[in-house]
C-alpha cells in the first residue's frame, strides 16, 4: 500500500474509507487546493479567528496563535500601550535637553532658552533671544546687560531699572548714603550719579570735600583789598588804612609820625622778618592805639610803618576818618601833644616819649595849631585857630583873607593919598622956604625940614609897630590881630 501524501503545511487525517489533508494551524487552503499561511489579521485553525492586535501599533500577528509583536514604542498583549521611554533607561537625551514621551516614541527636546544647533545638541540663545526653540526676541534697552534666555527678564545695568531697563535710577533719592562725605552734594545722573561738593568746598580724595582757602587765589575770591578765609567761604575786608567793610572801602586820612622811647628792645627786631620784630609791632600798634583811640573816637588804626633800634623808634601812621567824626584831627592833635608830653608802656617797659611829626618835634612848647595843621590842612578860606582850647579849622572873619583884594586895594590907595599929601606938604614947603628965602635975602638961611622928617618917622613906626604884633601872636598861637593881616602882603 502506497503512502498518501499530503501537501506542505497539512497533515493527513484518516477518515472512514478515506483520508483528507487538513491544513496546519494558522494556514489555510487557497484556491489552488495548497495551504497558505494566514492572511494578515488572522490565525488559528483555518485561519478563522482574527488578531486582537491594535492594528496600528502591531508589526506582526502570529499566524498560528495570533500573538501580536508590537512596533517599537508599543506594549502589551494588543499592543495598544505606549512605551514611556523616558521612564526607562534606555534613552539618554543630551544636555539642556529633556525627554517627551510620545505615542509610540520619544523625542529629546531643547530646554526653555536653548536650540538645536547644527550638531543636534543644545546651544543657549543667543543675546537678542530667549523661549522655546529661541524664538522670542529680547526687548530690554540697551541698559541692560543681559536678556535672560529663558523668559527674556531684561538685567539691568547699574543705575537703571524697570521691566526694559528703562529708568535711571535716582541714587540720590534711593540711597542716602552715595555721598557719605561731609559737605558732599549728591547728583543723580543717567546711569549712576556724581558726589560733588557744596559751595565754598572742594573733594579731597572721593570721599570728603574740604573748604576752599578763596583767598590763596584771586580768581576764587572778589575782594577788592583783604581777604579772609573762612570754612565754607570767606570774607571781604579792607585794609590797614581804610574803613568800611567788605568791598566798601573808603580810605582814612593816615598821619605819619615817629615815635622814641629809651627802652629796651631786642636787637632781633632789626631783622623786619623776624618773629620778634613781628611781636613788638604788635605790641608797639596795641600800645599806641590804646592810647590813642579813648582820646580819638575817629581813630581807626594804629599803622606801624618800621620800628628800629634807637632805643626803640617806631614810625607809624595814625589813620583817622574824617569823614564819620569830623572831630578827628581835632581829638588827634590833643591827643599826640598828651602822648609827646607822657608816657607809652611797651613790653612792660615804661618811658617818656619823644614825638616827630613832618620833621617838627612835638613838645610842651609846640603850638597846638601847627600839630593841627600837620594832621589836616584847613580848607580855604579858613584856618586854624584855637576855640574852646582846641584847635580847628575856622572860617576867616568877613574882613580878613576873603577881602584881601579889597585891603591891599585901601592900603595902595592909602599909602599913594599919604605920599600925595606928603609931597604937596614938601613941595608947599620947599616953596614956602624958597619964598622966605628969597624975602630975606640972605639975613637968615637956618630953617629945618622937621615937618617932613616927622611924617616920614611916624610911618616906619606903624611898620615897625605892626611886625611886633605878628610875632607876638605866634609866639601865643592865637588868632591874628587884623593888623597882622592887613600888613602881610608886604612881609618878607
Ligand atoms: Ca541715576
Ligand atoms: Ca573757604
Amino acid at each position: 500500500m502506497s503512502q498518501v501524501t499530503c501537501p506542505d503545511h497539512s497533515e493527513c487525517m484518516n477518515t472512514v474509507g478515506s483520508y483528507e489533508c487538513q491544513c496546519l494551524t494558522g494556514f489555510v487552503k487557497n484556491s489552488t487546493g495548497l495551504c497558505a499561511e494566514c492572511p494578515e489579521g488572522t490565525h488559528g485553525t483555518n485561519c478563522s479567528s482574527y488578531c486582537a492586535c491594535n492594528s496600528t501599533n502591531v508589526a506582526s500577528c502570529d499566524h498560528v496563535n495570533g500573538m501580536c509583536s508590537c512596533k517599537a514604542g508599543w506594549e502589551h498583549v494588543t499592543c495598544d500601550d505606549d512605551i514611556d521611554e523616558c521612564n526607562t533607561s534606555r534613552v539618554t537625551c543630551p544636555a539642556q535637553s529633556e525627554c517627551v514621551n510620545t505615542a509610540g516614541s520619544y523625542a529629546c527636546l531643547c530646554l526653555t532658552g536653548f536650540v538645536k544647533n547644527s550638531t543636534g545638541l543644545c546651544a543657549e540663545c543667543d543675546k537678542d533671544t530667549y523661549g522655546t526653540s529661541c524664538s522670542e526676541q529680547c526687548n530690554c534697552t540697551l541698559n541692560a546687560e543681559s536678556c535672560s534666555h529663558v523668559d527674556g527678564a531684561c538685567v539691568c545695568k547699574t543705575g537703571w531699572n524697570g521691566s526694559r531697563c528703562e529708568n535711571d535710577v535716582n541714587e540720590c533719592l534711593t540711597n542716602q548714603s552715595s555721598c557719605p562725605g561731609d559737605h558732599m552734594i549728591c547728583v543723580n545722573e543717567f546711569g549712576g550719579f556724581n558726589c560733588t561738593c557744596e559751595e565754598g568746598y572742594t573733594k579731597n580724595g572721593s570721599n570728603s570735600c574740604i573748604d576752599v582757602d578763596e583767598c590763596l587765589n584771586e580768581r576764587d575770591n572778589g575782594c577788592k583789598q583783604e581777604c579772609s578765609n573762612t570754612i565754607g567761604s570767606y570774607l571781604c575786608s579792607c585794609s590797614p588804612g581804610f574803613v568800611g567793610s567788605g568791598n566798601d572801602c573808603r580810605e582814612l586820612t593816615r598821619i605819619g609820625m615817629t615815635v622814641e622811647m629809651q627802652i629796651t628792645a631786642p636787637k632781633a627786631i632789626s631783622d623786619n622778618t623776624s618773629e620778634t620784630y613781628k611781636e613788638w609791632k604788635y605790641m608797639a600798634k596795641n600800645a599806641l592805639y590804646k592810647k590813642l583811640k579813648p582820646q580819638v573816637p575817629g581813630l581807626q588804626a594804629v599803622i606801624i610803618k618800621s620800628l628800629r633800634l634807637g632805643s626803640l623808634v617806631i614810625d607809624y601812621d595814625a589813620a583817622i576818618d574824617n569823614e564819620t567824626h569830623p572831630d578827628a584831627a581835632t581829638d588827634l592833635t590833643v591827643a599826640v601833644m598828651d602822648l609827646a608830653k607822657g608816657q607809652l608802656t611797651i613790653d612792660n617797659q615804661t618811658a617818656n616819649v619823644s614825638l616827630t611829626m613832618n620833621e617838627m618835634k612835638v613838645d610842651t612848647t609846640t603850638l597846638a595849631c601847627d600839630v593841627f595843621k600837620t594832621v589836616t590842612p584847613c580848607p580855604a578860606k579858613q584856618e586854624c585857630q584855637i576855640k574852646d582850647g582846641a584847635p580847628g579849622c575856622q572860617a576867616l572873619t568877613p574882613d580878613s583873607g576873603d577881602q584881601r583884594p579889597l585891603y591891599i586895594a585901601g592900603v595902595v590907595g592909602g599909602l599913594f593919598v599919604l605920599a600925595t599929601v606928603l609931597v604937596v606938604i614938601v613941595t608947599l614947603s620947599l616953596r614956602r622956604r624958597r619964598a622966605s628965602t628969597k624975602k630975606a635975602s640972605a639975613k637968615d638961611n637956618g630953617r629945618d625940614t622937621v615937618p617932613a622928617e616927622r611924617t616920614f618917622t611916624s610911618i616906619s613906626g606903624k611898620l615897625q609897630r605892626s611886625s611886633s604884633d605878628r610875632a607876638a601872636s605866634v609866639a601865643s598861637g592865637s588868632s591874628l590881630p587884623s593888623s597882622r593881616r592887613m600888613w602881610r602882603p608886604y612881609s618878607p
